[in-house]
């Protein structure tokens, strides 16, 4: 045989070989990859199995997990499934250590793969007793009227060499850290937001590479942020304590093994900075002339300095870090610099964005660049800021004069597209200026696309309102003097965050500070971290929130420790609502109801969308009922799941006997009081068909709009397609005018507005008393998009993706709609084009998954995948037809099927 023959018979030996043996790859713990600073005693462990076969599926896995003294956990070859959020149980992990792991898996073809490479994870301090440091604050009377941010600073001698060190720090006020001169770490407004009387985050960061063996000296700038700065209305501030903090310390280890650390005392240094005032809603005001160069670096001279006063407090409020921090992204260009008609100079980023500007400027010292932030400009093309209410929104910098200087805020953040710029000291030049966007660390993790542009647009709003609000709480809105975690605006946005980004972790983060601050009786806040009192809590479809999200986590991701740990919370909103009924009748206490539902000017023509809030209030109940029994269910409590389905039988009863006539009329007639009726299965059976014919004819009596508000608004289309009226969700889909999803996108709009007429047909705005631009709730609209229109879901009997179900809904005259999700699993996709002769679908199931896959096709012979008659496709199972589908059952694998006509 010559060489030419023997290589092309081995080569594709070698390939198939290769190709088709499993490996394992994208370990994640906690859900992230290789993470440090974790306080868990117990993570869990997720792969991706990657293989070209078609049906791939594990039926074994191997891990081991390594510390500094040897094997920590050896599971030896387990018979599982399981690939997502494997628990460890291994021996006890300790604070501060780096541990590694890897994993083999075997599939069903009994292979094994190779050890996938090794991940590791660094726990963070597991005791209280880890910290060795002291609280400090300033050791000066602070200036109570300004504020200002206030530097700490320490110089301390690393004798030898260094094998690691990680810092471990944390604030009261928001902190920003440097190290021989350099930040520490890419992340901002730490140490994040949470109920921080009872659980203050700290960040761990490994400083191995910035220290160096003998003198080093550490400093930190720490600002108002969320402890002590104005939060919600009527000069409310201080709200979790009145002076400024700052905790740290280092832990050293050296290349002999010995060890030292570093901490907060008494021999720090405190000083004013050049921050002369900052505030999350007012901005900041920098003085570059005050500017202590070297304040960071070992041998500055910090004579003039004063002391610290040490705090005596515990550490019981301490925890670690859990969900990303937030970071920079996307930047942004000026696409255009304006004159407007009264004169301002402003320039137009072409995008609603939340974060600052970055600005270079050089001048004499004493020159001052004051940058004002608004979202849109008015009806004659002028700044317009009314609706940022008391928010000031400004950044002030003063020059210290000489070479260029740049500046960007610190500790606040805003939310614009145009920024005015205030006597500007010489020409502007949009070269300067850089809009940079802040908000959660979150993985991206959906795209979506249709042949419809304004759609995609839509879309793209939907995103851009995520990532503007999930700036380390969901924030209902980043401008004005608000920015608070809103119950309602979470749980109505919160399937359709979970399409976007990876929001396991930012939830299960917050999830704990709803519990935090949930009321003795079980009430849960109207906001959360809660600012605004005791008794600001209780509504329905706010408080909900409780069942609601964790419930949706456990859906997209299969958390099942989310469930776990918001179990008592859940119930103890349940039990307040049981408490507070008569009768199984929720009908007392406040309640926003069915938040900015329609409601034209023109009053008391009888079109106002008014839906009675106790109705709501039922429906809500039942619903957070319905979702402990799953709960229930998920976690074996079977004394639990038969507790609450009598009561929900009973709820429902009340509901049947307070609100709805025996022919199943509503006492509201509105949409949002059929479509949470018949989404919570509020009706018998027998009535709701009926009922879903009145929705529809409502939406027809309304010249095929909309009419609904907060609550009613994310089930509205869902409700539509499950009882057969997918064409009037596309209608209301596509509908361009007032009130309808695609009007602020024909308005110009580049994120969700808070009301569907923020700006009015003939450019008005509605009342600036509560006008945002960037609100997301009204984008939960997405959750359709992706799960119906597009059709990519998830089965409850295989949450997280692991049964898939792809079921598309093809209409509104669109030609093509797509979408991928990056799962735990790997990437679903599945998409659909109407062809000249039929349609073609295409999806892709990762490893480790199944899928049932429905086609619109009237029978299985007019399908084909890859070309060939599907009968004839051995992966591809036939189970059956139903309403018009041809159903199939898949394992993982790509696929490209053809419905001929
Ligand atoms: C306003 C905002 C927020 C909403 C509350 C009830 O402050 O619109 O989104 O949840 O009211």
């Amino acid at each position: 045989m010559n060489k030419k023959v023997i290589l092309s018979t081995v080569l594709p030996l070698c390939l198939l070989i290769s190709f088709a043996q499993v490996k394992v790859q994208h370990l994640l713990t906690e859900n992230s990859t290789n993470p440090i600073g974790l306080g868990v005693q117990q993570p869990r462990f997720t792969w991706q199995l990657m293989s070209d076969k078609r049906n791939t599926k594990q039926t074994a896995y191997e891990i081991k997990v390594s510390g500094n003294k040897g094997t920590m956990w050896k599971t030896g070859k387990v018979g599982s499934d399981q690939s997502v959020q494997v628990v460890y149980a291994g021996t006890p992990l300790k604070s501060d250590n780096k541990y590694t792991w890897t994993i083999r898996v075997w599939d069903n073809d009994g292979k094994a793969s190779a050890w996938s490479e090794t991940a590791f994870f660094e726990t963070g301090f597991l005791n209280t007793s880890d910290w060795k440091a002291k609280w400090i604050e300033a050791g000066f009377t602070e200036d109570s009227i300004n504020r200002p941010g206030i530097l700490f600073r320490h110089q301390f001698n690393a004798s030898k060499k260094i094998k690691s060190a990680n810092l471990y720090i944390t604030a009261h006020g928001m902190y920003e850290v440097q190290l021989n001169g350099k930040r520490v770490g890419d992340a901002y407004l730490t140490p994040g937001w949470t109920s921080y009387n009872k659980r203050l985050q700290y960040q761990v960061f490994d400083v191995t590479r910035m220290l160096i063996s003998g003198n080093n000296a550490i400093g930190a700038t720490v600002g108002n942020g969320w402890y002590r700065g104005y939060l919600a209305w009527s000069d409310n501030k201080n709200i979790y304590g009145k002076k400024l903090g700052l905790l740290a310390q280092i832990n050293i280890v050296y290349s002999d093994g010995s060890t030292e650390i570093i901490v907060t005392d008494e021999k720090w240094k405190s000083a004013n900075s050049a921050i002369k005032s900052v505030e999350i809603y007012n901005g900041e005001r920098y003085d570059a002339r005050d500017e202590k160069s070297g304040w960071s670096s070992a041998g500055y001279n910090d004579a003039a300095w004063k002391g610290v006063n040490l705090l005596s407090t515990d550490f019981d409020n301490l925890t670690a870090t859990e969900n990303e921090l937030v970071k920079k992204h996307e930047t942004f260009k000026p696409i255009k610099l304006i004159t407007t008609p009264s004169g301002e100079k402003v320039l137009d980023f072409g995008q609603n964005l939340v974060g600052w500007v970055v600005v270079k400027a050089k001048g004499n010292a004493g020159d001052k660049i004051v940058i004002k932030h608004a979202e849109v400009l008015d009806k004659a093309g002028n700044f317009y800021t009314e609706n940022l209410r008391a928010a000031k929104a400004t950044a002030t910098y003063i020059l210290k004069g000489g070479a260029e200087e740049i500046f960007e805020p610190h500790f606040t953040f805003f939310g614009f597209r145009y920024i005015k710029l205030d006597n500007y000291p010489g020409e502007i030049n949009p070269d300067n200026f850089t809009a940079v966007t802040l908000y959660s660390d979150m993985k991206p993790t959906g795209t979506f696309t249709t042949s419809n542009a304004l759609i995609n647009q839509l879309q793209h709003n939907i995103q851009w309102g995520q990532r503007g609000n999930f700036l380390d709480v969901p924030t209902d809105c980043p401008q004005r003097d608000e920015r608070l975690g809103w119950t309602g605006d979470a749980q109505a946005f919160s399937r359709t965050a979970t399409f976007n980004f990876g929001v396991d972790n930012f939830f299960s983060k917050w999830l704990k500070d709803v519990a935090a601050d949930q009321e003795p009786n079980g009430s849960v806040p109207f906001v959360v971290p809660n600012v605004l009192g005791h008794n600001a809590g209780g509504s329905a479809g706010w408080a909900d929130v409780a069942t609601i999200i964790p419930w949706n986590m456990y859906l997209a991701y299969g958390d099942k420790k989310v469930l776990e740990t918001q179990y008592p919370s859940m119930k103890a909103w349940v039990k307040y609502m049981t408490n507070a009924s008569k009768n199984d009748l929720w009908n007392s206490g406040f309640h926003f109801g069915d938040w900015l539902f329609y409601r034209p000017n023109d009053d008391n023509d009888g079109r106002a969308a008014v839906t009675d809030k106790y109705l709501i209030a039922q429906c809500f109940y039942a619903h957070s009922v319905q979702l402990l029994i799953n709960t229930a269910k998920v976690l074996n409590n079977s004394a639990d799941e038969a507790m609450y389905t009598d009561l929900l039988q009973k709820i429902k009863a009340a509901f049947l006997k307070e609100y709805v006539t025996p022919s199943g009329r509503l006492v509201s007639g509105t949409q949002t009081a059929y479509v949470l009726a018949l989404n919570f299965d509020m009706l018998p059976e027998g009535l709701r068909a009926q009922a879903a014919t009145r929705l529809a004819d409502n939406v027809k009596s309304y010249d095929n709009h909309l009419t609904t508000g907060f609550l009613g608004t994310p089930y509205l289309c869902e409700v539509l397609t499950r009882f057969g009226y997918t064409d009037v969700a596309y209608t209301l889909l596509l509908q361009q005018d007032y009130p309808s999803w695609l009007y602020p996108v024909k308005m110009g709009a580049t994120t969700i507005w808070e009301r569907w007429d923020g700006q009015k047909p003939d450019s008005t705005f509605q009342t600036p008393g509560m006008n945002s631009f960037n609100h997301y709730a009204y984008g939960a609209i997405g959750d359709w998009m992706y799960r119906k229109m597009v059709g990519l879901d998830t089965y409850e009997d295989g949450v997280g993706y692991k049964h898939i179900k792809i079921q598309p809904h093809i209409g509104g005259g669109f030609t093509n709609a797509s979408a991928s999700l990056q799962t735990y699993y790997g990437t679903v996709a599945a998409g659909w084009k109407v062809e000249a002769n039929g349609i073609s679908l295409d999806a892709e199931i990762p490893a480790n998954t199944t899928a049932t896959i429905y086609i619109p096709a009237s029978n299985a012979t007019l399908i084909t995948e890859g070309g060939k008659a599907i009968s004839g496709v051995a992966d591809i199972k036939i189970i059956g037809t139903e309403d018009g589908d041809v159903v199939l059952q898949v394992g993982s694998g790509k696929y490209h099927f053809v419905v001929n006509k």
